[in-house]
């Protein structure tokens, strides 16, 4: 296990999608013992609380299919800024949400102090929709195509530069909620996805594997693995505004983040979706935490 120096970093964002109380997700986390946990293994861990996001949707209705856009832009790029900064003194950047839109300001934050970043993104859906494609205008279904530097300005350009990601970098795995265009982009742009087909087939063990050797093919010299609870089967993480059934176990989730751990190629790292509100005594942030020890770690013997 490599000592890291890690910097949580807490994103009350509920404003990317429509159910409210995935704002509380960074306090159940922190509840759920993520600081105490990461210790415990042997990591020097700073919390640096929470960004400040505004709780007040949006009245600007020009934008008809970008919900609360100036929320999230404006969330997102005091986050890119902070994660930046987290990344320039050298720690690792492990931020928790919040929903998914704030991948936006994560990535915005890391990848120009990578060359080649690679990306993992664990997630039942594929979140590559743009404000054209998306069947509800919600943000979090679009972080990984304005990565892509697809969609709308305000939101593709935040830190002055796209994109933040190339398509051929990117592994999505658990997928099972794919959208039309998202199909499109994703056969357009090669984009490599593990859907649940290719995880009950293969197995998780051969997947991550699978996974681990294109990302070193490609030779990216980082990775972020940005995990959305909604990945899990709803058995495992009710506690997500779009829970999907027929989803990855917590015993292939820990495996994965094992193996990710040996791998040594994460680099950073986002946990979202996590909604307290929606949950059953704090068992999806629970389970978030358990995968950050995996991730992180932390072993039986
Ligand atoms: N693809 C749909 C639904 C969705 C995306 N991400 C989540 N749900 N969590 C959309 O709205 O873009
Ligand atoms: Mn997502
Ligand atoms: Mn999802």
């Amino acid at each position: 296990m490599n000592k890291l120096d890690i910097a949580i970093i807490g994103v009350p964002m509920d404003l990317g999608q429509a159910r409210r109380g995935v704002d509380m997700g960074p306090s159940a986390i922190r509840y759920a013992g993520v600081v105490e946990r990461l210790e415990a293994i042997g990591h020097e861990v700073t919390d640096e609380g929470d960004i400040q996001v505004r709780v007040t949707k949006s009245s600007d209705m020009t934008q008809t299919n970008l919900k609360n856009l100036n929320e999230v832009r404006i969330g997102n790029t005091k986050l890119a800024d902070k994660v930046h900064e987290v990344v320039t003194n050298g720690k690792f950047p492990l931020v928790l949400g919040g929903d998914h839109s704030i991948a936006i300001g994560t990535l915005a934050g890391i990848s120009d102090r990578y060359k080649n970043l690679g990306v993992i993104w664990y997630d039942a859906h594929a979140d590559l929709n743009t404000d054209e494609t998306s069947p509800s205008g919600n943000i979090h279904g679009m972080p990984l195509a304005v990565s892509l530097g697809l969609g709308h300005d305000e939101l593709v350009n935040i830190r002055g530069f796209a994109p933040k990601v190339k398509p051929e970098n990117i592994v999505i795995i658990g997928a099972r909620s794919i959208d039309p265009g998202e199909r499109e982009l994703i056969k357009e742009r090669g984009i490599k996805v593990y859907t649940m087909h290719e995880i009950d087939r293969l197995g998780m063990t051969a997947v991550v594997e699978d996974a681990i050797s294109y990302l070193k093919s490609r030779e990216v010299d980082g990775v972020h693995l940005s995990l959305d609870l909604d990945g899990l089967d709803p058995l495992y993480t009710p506690g997500v505004g779009t829970p999907v059934p027929g989803g990855i176990t917590y015993r292939e989730s820990h495996l994965a983040m094992e193996m990710l751990e040996e791998s040594g190629l994460i680099t950073s790292a986002e946990f979202v979706e996590v909604n307290p509100i929606l949950d059953e005594r704090n068992k999806t942030a629970d389970v978030a935490v358990a995968l950050m020890g995996s991730l992180f770690g932390e072993r039986l013997l």
